[in-house]
């Protein structure tokens, strides 16, 4: 192809580009358009054990309501510490404003860079601002190593088709909060039964137990199913670092 034809080719695709184009759009009636961020500082490097500080500046065309608190987030990008910045104030000015978090490094904390992440939203609640900034941690912990299930019981062992089992799954890290992946574990059966037979399960309570140990509850309902059969998964619990632990075997029985 010469490069005259290169040239008449180019030029129509640009004309079907423009062509395309929509007319002008009219501006957005007030309090249409999302919060937009100004500035975002924090006071990193972040010492382990003590507190820190993340100041934004938001600016929006109506007015700002309020903040999600502040969630940090680790190196797996998995939320953890979620309560550590509970401390946020508002000062408004005019449509815009200036938020003020505080909030605490534990002294177990992992050394390293850390993500901290909130929503900002305005009035309307047109949509929110999300706010992204990081942390740099020293003085913490070094820990590398995965953490461990301490306890993984599935009660009761045995139940009738159409019941639940719930599971309780508990696990510790040197550095902290673990979570179990948000993923409720599958249990399956090697029975070979129909694909109506099933077992779903569901998250039904997640807490601390210590500042080093996480507690997660699951609620596990067989459907109408085959019986006898055994069913199976195993779960595992992952530190903020993205290590995971041993899997740990579950089991129950669906009986007549
Ligand atoms: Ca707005
Ligand atoms: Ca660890």
């Amino acid at each position: 192809m010469g490069t005259h034809r290169v040239a008449a080719v180019l030029t129509l695709i640009a004309l079907a580009v423009l062509g395309g184009c929509p007319a002008e759009q009219p501006p957005p009636p007030s309090g249409y358009l999302p919060p937009t961020l100004v500035s975002v500082s924090t006071t990193s490097p972040v010492l382990a054990g003590n507190q820190f500080r993340i100041d934004v500046v938001v600016q929006d065309d109506e007015g700002i309501n309020n903040a999600t608190p502040p969630a940090l987030f680790g190196r797996d990008g998995n939320r953890m510490y979620s309560n550590r910045c509970d401390n946020w104030f508002i000062t408004h000015q005019g449509t815009g404003a200036t938020l003020n978090v505080t909030c605490n490094a534990p002294t177990y904390m992992t050394n390293g860079t850390w993500t901290v992440k909130f929503n900002v939203e305005d009035v309307g609640g047109y949509s929110p601002l999300p706010v992204t900034t990081t942390i740099d941690v020293s003085g913490g912990s070094n820990d590398t190593s995965p953490p461990t299930v301490d306890s993984a019981n599935v009660t009761p062992m045995a139940i009738h088709p159409g019941e639940s089992v719930f599971v309780v799954v508990r696990a510790s890290d040197p550095s902290g909060p673990v979570d179990f992946g948000y993923s409720a574990p599958t249990f399956t059966t090697s029975a070979g039964y129909a694909d109506n037979n099933y077992v779903t399960c569901t998250t039904y309570g997640y807490g601390w137990v210590t500042e080093l140990m996480d507690q997660i509850t699951y609620r596990c309902t067989s459907s109408l199913l085959n019986v006898p059969a055994i069913y199976r998964a195993t779960v595992y619990a992952t530190d903020q670092l993205g290590y995971q632990s041993v899997p740990i075997p579950l089991s129950f029985e669906i009986v007549q």
